[in-house]
C-alpha cells in the first residue's frame, strides 16, 4: 500500500476497493472519481448532478493479473493481441505507485502515479479531477537505444443507449475496420451504431464528441499527443463471448479511445519523452 501521507483529508483518500485492491477516492468541488493502483485505472468519474461519465461492467474482475472492464484502461506498450503476451500490454495489470498529490488553484484535485519499471523507460500518469477529467500519460526513454511503443487511453463511456448516440469529429478520416478487415474513409454524417464496431482512425488529432440524447448531454473528448482514435462497441455476439462483461451491457457503453496505435506507433530517441493527453468534459444538450 502507498504512503498515506499523500492523502488530502476531504479530497483524496486511500482505501480498499473491489477485490481488496487499493483504491484512491477523490472528492473535488465539482466531481468525484476513483482510481485503482491496479493499472493506474480510473474506474469512476462523475460530475455532481450528472450520471457517471465512465462505464464500468458489473461483471468486471478486480484481481491481480486481470484487466478491469470499464473506466480508462491504460494500454502500453502495445495495443491489441501479441503472441505469448497479454493483449493490450501489461501496464493495465501492473500495480502502479502513487507518487504525488495536490489541490490546484482551480480547486481540482491532481495525482500522479508511476509504473514501476526498469526496462529502459519511465512511465507516469497524471490525473486531474475537477469540472473536467484530464489524464496525461508520459513516457520517457531512459535507455541508450530508440524505444518504439504504442499507447492508448481506452476509455469506456457511460451512455443511455448505443442505438441513440452519435459521434462527431471524424468526418473524412481514414480508418481500419477490424470487423470487416478493410480500410475505409469516414463519411460526412455523424457515426451511428447498428452492430459491432471496431475501428482504428488514423492520422487524426481531432476532438470528438458523443451526443447522447438519452442522458441529455454531449461528451467532448479533446486530445493531444495522439494520432489515433479507436471507436468500439462489441454489440451482442462479442458481449456474450466476454466473461467479464454482461450480455446486454453493450447497450450502455461506447469506447472512444485516444492514443498512437499500429502505423501511428511512436519511437523515442534516448532521453526523449512523449505525452498523451486527454481532456473529458460534458455539457447539457
Ligand atoms: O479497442 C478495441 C479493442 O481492441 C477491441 O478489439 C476489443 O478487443 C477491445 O479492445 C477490448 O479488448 P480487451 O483486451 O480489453 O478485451
Amino acid at each position: 500500500m502507498n504512503d498515506h501521507s499523500l492523502e488530502i483529508p476531504g479530497n483524496l483518500t486511500l482505501t480498499a476497493g473491489a477485490g481488496s485492491l487499493p483504491k484512491i477516492l477523490v472528492e473535488s468541488a465539482f466531481s468525484r472519481a476513483e482510481i485503482y493502483l491496479h493499472g493506474a485505472h480510473v474506474s469512476h468519474f462523475q460530475k455532481h448532478g450528472e450520471p457517471p461519465l465512465l462505464f464500468m461492467s458489473a461483471a468486471s474482475e478486480f484481481a491481480a493479473g486481470k484487466p478491469i472492464r470499464g473506466g480508462v484502461p491504460i494500454i502500453f506498450p502495445w495495443f491489441g493481441p501479441r503472441d505469448g503476451h497479454p493483449a493490450h500490454g501489461f501496464a493495465r495489470t501492473t500495480e502502479w505507485e502513487l507518487i504525488a498529490t495536490a489541490i490546484l488553484p482551480s480547486q481540482a484535485v491532481q495525482l500522479v502515479l508511476r509504473l514501476p519499471s526498469s526496462n529502459g523507460y519511465g512511465v507516469e500518469f497524471m490525473v486531474t479531477v475537477g469540472d473536467q477529467l484530464s489524464m496525461e500519460l508520459r513516457v520517457t526513454n531512459t535507455s541508450e537505444q530508440p524505444f518504439t511503443f504504442e499507447n492508448c487511453l481506452h476509455t469506456y463511456f457511460h451512455i443511455r443507449s448505443i442505438s441513440d448516440i452519435s459521434i462527431t469529429g471524424l468526418s473524412n478520416v481514414h480508418y481500419h475496420d477490424n470487423v470487416a478487415d478493410l480500410i475505409a474513409t469516414e463519411g460526412h454524417e455523424p457515426i451511428r451504431f447498428e452492430g459491432e464496431m471496431d475501428r482504428v482512425y488514423f492520422n487524426t488529432t481531432a476532438t470528438t464528441e458523443i451526443v447522447d440524447p438519452g442522458f441529455g448531454r454531449k461528451i467532448r473528448i479533446a486530445k493531444s499527443g495522439s494520432q489515433s482514435t479507436v471507436v468500439w462497441n462489441p454489440w451482442v455476439a462479442k458481449s456474450i463471448r466476454m466473461p467479464d462483461f454482461g450480455d446486454e451491457e453493450y447497450v450502455g457503453m461506447v469506447c472512444v479511445e485516444s492514443g498512437n496505435v499500429a502505423d501511428d506507433e511512436l519511437t523515442l530517441s534516448p532521453g526523449d519523452h512523449a505525452v498523451l493527453a486527454v481532456i473529458l468534459s460534458s455539457e447539457s444538450l
